[in-house]
């Protein structure tokens, strides 16, 4: 590792929740959409643990919203992504990755319909407003298209539903997964809903006024004494482990829908107008050429991972790693990465080349098995 420093400035936005993120030792931060994100407190593998047994408390205010609303909002909506939005019910969330006329990624980002005319798109990391503005504006389209000031706050692990229902009440333990109410928490009114960048479970509170981020923060923050609460981030360890891909790292531009395990979101014979209708089903067609996919490493822990790690078949170069985590509970190492089609079954043994030297890998299934 070169220890170096990254300056905050006004150009790197700060988030409503940064004095608390100090106050609790934050020790890394990444970048997400131009502002900081958490990423490591104590270790990545103390975290990690104390996320699968306890609750923790997440800035993840990086998550930037795109609101879109007004009476051209759906078809604006369901332009953009192959998933069907119209099925999508005021007080849910979908997972809709975003594709281009291409059928290239855009982004990978959850949509929250708050009223049959007003969505809130809860982006990964790329610049969607000026995307979706491009196309309201070259459309004509007669929908507003901006990021509100609204900051997430996660609260995620197995202890999260005691926190949440001495918050806000024990109704709150029969809220579905993905599915949101719009609440007052701390004196400030807030989404509230069942979701969270990890399998652990919990709740994402979607903040609407920044001023108001350190006492909702310590409100959470109050009950969840008695519960072992901490702060916490989105852990690589239990990403990998739950699976969840992370746009930017283990999908770019660069990659076309259908190569990035998205099909059980997708409907491309749906309904409504989608701009990546003709490449996606020429694609389809043809066949996709690379998945990306779960690859496994015995042995030590591998190092950090700075730039993509060449997988290799017979000396054949087969594709490159994008993520990488040493996890305790399969004791091996968990990989992302992108594979030639005919590599791509699990059980293929294949080597990964890290600094020179080969390691033997194997392709896993969604579940790791
Ligand atoms: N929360 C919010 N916004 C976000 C994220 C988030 N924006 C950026 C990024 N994360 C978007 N990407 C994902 C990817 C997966 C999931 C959530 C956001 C997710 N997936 C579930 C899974 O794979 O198990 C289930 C999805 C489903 O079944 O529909 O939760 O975390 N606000």
């Amino acid at each position: 590792m070169h220890p170096t420093e990254i300056v905050l400035s006004p150009r790197l936005r700060s988030t409503p929740y940064e004095a608390r993120v100090f106050e609790n030792g934050i020790k890394t931060f990444t970048i997400y959409n131009h502002m900081t994100l958490p990423v490591n407190f104590t270790s990545v593998e103390d975290q990690y643990h104390h996320l699968c047994e306890h609750v923790q408390l997440w800035d993840v205010a990086a998550e930037r919203q795109v609101e879109v609303v007004g009476p051209d909002a759906l078809r604006l909506v369901e332009l953009i992504t192959p998933r069907e939005v119209a099925h999508c019910k005021v007080g849910q969330c979908i997972y809709a990755p975003l594709a281009d006329e291409d059928g290239l990624v855009i982004n990978d980002p959850i949509i929250l319909r708050l009223a049959e005319d007003r969505f809130w798109i809860s982006i990964a990391d790329s610049d969607v407003k000026f995307w979706i503005k491009g196309i309201a504006y070259g459309r004509g389209f007669d929908a507003k298209v901006f990021e509100p000031d609204v900051s997430p706050l996660a609260v995620q692990g197995p202890k999260a539903d005691d926190v949440m229902a001495e918050l806000v009440g024990e109704d709150i333990r029969a809220l579905k997964f993905f599915r949101f109410i719009e609440t007052d928490i701390a004196g400030t009114p807030v989404v509230l809903a069942r979701s969270g960048w990890s399998g652990q479970g919990g709740f994402e509170i979607y903040l609407q006024d920044s001023s108001k981020g350190l006492p909702l923060w310590d409100a959470v923050w109050a009950v969840g004494q008695k519960y072992n609460i901490r702060a916490g981030s989105p852990n690589q360890i239990e990403r990998l482990e739950t699976g969840l891909k992370s746009y930017g790292s283990d999908m770019t531009h660069d990659d076309n829908i259908l190569e990035c395990g998205f099909e059980r979101y997708l409907n491309l014979d749906k309904s409504a107008e989608y701009m990546a209708r003709e490449a996606l089903q020429q694609i389809s067609r043809d066949g996709v050429r690379r998945k990306l996919c779960h690859v496994e490493v015995q042995g030590a822990a591998l190092p950090a991972l700075r730039e993509r790690w060449a997988l290799q078949s017979d000396g054949r170069k087969v594709g490159d790693a994008s993520s990488c985590a040493y996890s305790p509970k399969h004791q091996a190492n968990l990989l992302f990465a992108m594979l030639s089609s005919e590599v791509s079954t699990p059980g293929t043994e294949l080597s990964l080349v890290v600094d020179g030297s080969a390691h033997q890998a194997i392709v896993r299934d969604e579940r790791w098995k």
